[in-house]
């Protein structure tokens, strides 16, 4: 299996570390892109991604599979442990909520913000609106604030333990820092939770 990956874009760390936490990174050979350099928009790569977006998988047999959850999904049922996703169907759903709260509230407001006020991503994001950017800082900031009150006297984000939902919000904490933003470093219990997944990732 091949594994096209963009060191430092959030979406494919997130399958990146999916796969390093399940101890299981030997299994793909990893085909790095550089967005930057715009790799991702050459016919070649766009016959493996039809949006033009990194992380791919390239399974053995020409299949590929696109959308980072999709891909930690495969990742789950081939690599079950350590379990990332939920063991039953209470712990499925609370991890399922909160992955897709933070990816979708937290990294998606994120990536609106700054895609639309960053000049490096100009290039990438055409027309670049700041009305987009103030609305979505705001409703980053607000996220934020709450999943801060939410993680008070928590190890984990999810079901008590280790999840891809702690993956997803300690890689969107180092996204943010491109805006100067650092919410680890602003909120105490997203700060601790941090440490936490940095030390369990090592
Ligand atoms: N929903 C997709 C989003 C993938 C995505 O947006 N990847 C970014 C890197 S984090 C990308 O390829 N950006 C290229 C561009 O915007 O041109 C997923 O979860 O895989």
């Amino acid at each position: 299996m091949q594994l096209y990956h963009a060191p430092q874009a959030v979406n494919p760390e997130r399958t990146y570390n999916f796969l390093k936490a399940k101890g299981q990174l030997d299994a793909v050979d990893i085909v790095e892109i550089s967005i930057m350099k715009g790799e991702h928009k050459q016919a070649a790569y766009r016959n493996l991604s039809p949006f033009a977006q990194v992380p791919v998988l390239v399974l053995d047999d020409g299949t590929t599979i696109t959308e980072s959850r999709a891909i930690c999904s495969f990742f789950e049922h081939m690599f079950p442990e350590p379990n990332l996703m939920g063991r039953d169907a209470m712990e499925k759903g609370l991890i399922e909520m909160w992955d897709r709260r933070v990816e979708f509230m937290m990294m998606m407001q994120f990536a609106t913000w700054f895609r639309n006020a960053h000049p490096v991503m100009a290039p990438l994001e055409k027309p670049q609106l700041p009305e987009a950017a103030t609305k979505a800082e705001r409703a980053v900031k607000a996220f934020t604030a709450r999943l801060d009150e939410h993680l008070y006297q928590k190890d984990w984000i999810a079901a008590g333990r280790f999840s891809i939902a702690d993956i997803t919000l300690y890689l969107t904490c180092g996204f943010c820092g491109v805006m100067r933003w650092r919410p680890h470093e602003e909120f105490e219990n997203i700060s601790h939770h941090y440490a936490r997944v940095r030390d369990h990732l090592k």
